[in-house]
């Protein structure tokens, strides 16, 4: 039987309303929540300076996992380098934690002792 017989009259949908089955006894429309979807918390990976990890290595992290051009990942290379910390991107806690796990890999694998960490922006 096709859902949309003449006979049986449905009241008009509104946009955005959600559709439900209609039970013969009447329908009823759930009101909607007020739905205050919160954005998700951001969180910035950080970078921390050591001694030994070589410039060259911090600037290709920079370029490899954080998108970041030559001029913009050495700026923030020589930014750790000098105040010790230095942002590295901002992100929603699964990816930043993906990153942070990503250069931590890279170091150790390098077998440098750069370090990295997450905190909430
Ligand atoms: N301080 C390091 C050096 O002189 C360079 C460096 C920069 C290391 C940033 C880590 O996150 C870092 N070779």
């Amino acid at each position: 039987m096709p859902s949309d017989s003449p006979d049986t009259p449905k009241p008009p949908q509104t946009p955005g309303q959600p559709m439900l089955p209609d039970e013969g006894e009447g329908t009823v429309i759930l009101e909607r929540q007020s739905s205050k979807v919160e954005p998700p918390k951001l969180y910035q990976v950080v970078m921390l300076n050591d001694d030994y990890t070589p410039m060259e290595f911090v600037v290709m992290v920079l370029q490899q996992f954080f998108h970041r051009d030559l001029e913009t990942a050495t700026q923030i290379m020589l930014k750790i380098h000098h105040e010790g910390r230095g942002v590295c991107g901002v992100y929603t806690k699964d990816v930043a934690a993906t990153k942070v796990e990503m250069v931590l890999a890279a170091a150790r694998r390098a077998g440098h002792p750069l370090q990295c960490i997450m905190e909430a922006a």
